[in-house]
């Protein structure tokens, strides 16, 4: 053998025998430890380093410690950050189809949600986030969204008024709390606890887990169950990681994904219930709106709005509608 090409085979040969390098994937989650969406994206984590024998190593970073919500987003397109559980409020104002997802009432309940976005048309947001950066590869419950607030119960549109709520970034959030005769302000989650108990907003929206898991129950004392907005959650991965993933791999990702998502409903179900119960065991007083129509009646203008802007996302939003 020439010396070349015993030097060529001995190459290949260290290229066979190398051990592929581990690629540590790191992971957005806004939530604490013991919350549904923690529990199952830690399974997702564990189940995809066993499957692919330490290939991929997962971390899950809970609290949002990587960052608020919107800034995970561009560090998930952009390759810095490798895979999140995202809600889709945020997303609309960076992808705007799913702007559709976080208009109000437009799912019946969270079963609708489920038809919705477990068919076709819940593929039509997978290709928007895709061209996006972004690949969604299962979708997770965050049930439905209630208002909740410091000084009184809500019963009516009417007794919004003079309050001022926290929202998530979202203009379409602003539209809607406007179009109630409120006040809104958008802000990260981490601040709204701070910002209930200064009294700098009067109060939010959120749903029992999430009102439970960060402690806003302790301050704001009334929560009004109006069901407002049903907001599906991904679990997202950064399309330059997944485009650098071996086919194989891929699919234990989507699978360990998808497993993800069922167990995260189950426990979703289970947890709303719990945390409704613990609120109201700690003084919350729960209370469900007198003339739910009223407020659906109310988000005319902003359906109006919305549709005079994004007039091509007018057959999206009718085949959420007449969808059985
Ligand atoms: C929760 C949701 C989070 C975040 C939060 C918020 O229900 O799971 O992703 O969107 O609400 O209000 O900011």
């Amino acid at each position: 053998m020439k010396i070349a090409t015993v030097a060529l085979c001995g190459a290949l040969a260290a290229l066979i025998a190398a051990p592929v390098a581990a690629k540590d994937w790191r992971g957005w989650n806004i939530h604490p430890e013991g919350y549904p969406n923690t529990i199952a994206l830690e399974d997702f984590a564990k189940e995809v380093a066993e499957k692919t024998d330490g290939r991929i190593k997962p971390t899950v970073y809970n609290n949002a410690v990587l960052g608020d919500q919107p800034d995970a987003i561009e560090q998930v397109r952009n390759g810095g950050l490798d895979f999140a559980n995202f809600n889709m409020g945020p997303m609309g104002q960076i992808v705007p189809e799913t702007n559709v997802l976080s208009l109000p009432f437009i799912f019946k309940d969270v079963e609708h949600m489920h038809r919705v976005m477990d068919g076709p048309i819940g593929q039509e947001f997978s290709d928007a986030l895709s061209s996006a950066g972004l690949v969604a590869l299962s979708w997770f419950d965050s049930g439905s969204r209630s208002f909740y607030n410091t000084k009184h119960p809500i019963e009516t549109p009417a007794d919004m008024k003079g309050l001022k709520f926290r929202v998530m970034n979202n203009d379409l959030y602003v539209n809607m709390v406007d179009a109630l005769g409120g006040n809104a302000t958008p802000m990260a989650y981490s601040e709204v606890y701070q910002s209930l108990k200064t009294g700098v907003i009067d109060g939010a929206e959120n749903n029992y887990p999430s009102f439970d898991s960060s402690n806003h129950y302790e301050v704001a004392k009334y929560y009004s169950v109006t069901n407002h907005l049903i907001i599906p959650e991904c679990i997202c991965i950064s399309k330059a990681t997944w485009d650098a993933t071996p086919e194989a791999d891929q699919e234990i990702v989507k699978t360990a994904a998808i497993n993800a998502a069922k167990e995260q409903r189950a426990l979703w179900a289970k947890r709303s219930e719990a945390s409704k119960e613990e609120v109201e065991a700690a003084g919350v007083k729960v209370n469900q709106v007198k003339d739910p129509a009223a407020f659906q009646a109310a988000m005319k203008p902003v359906y109006a709005n919305f549709l005079a802007e994004n007039p091509e996302l007018k057959p999206l939003v009718e085949a959420i509608q007449t969808t059985e």
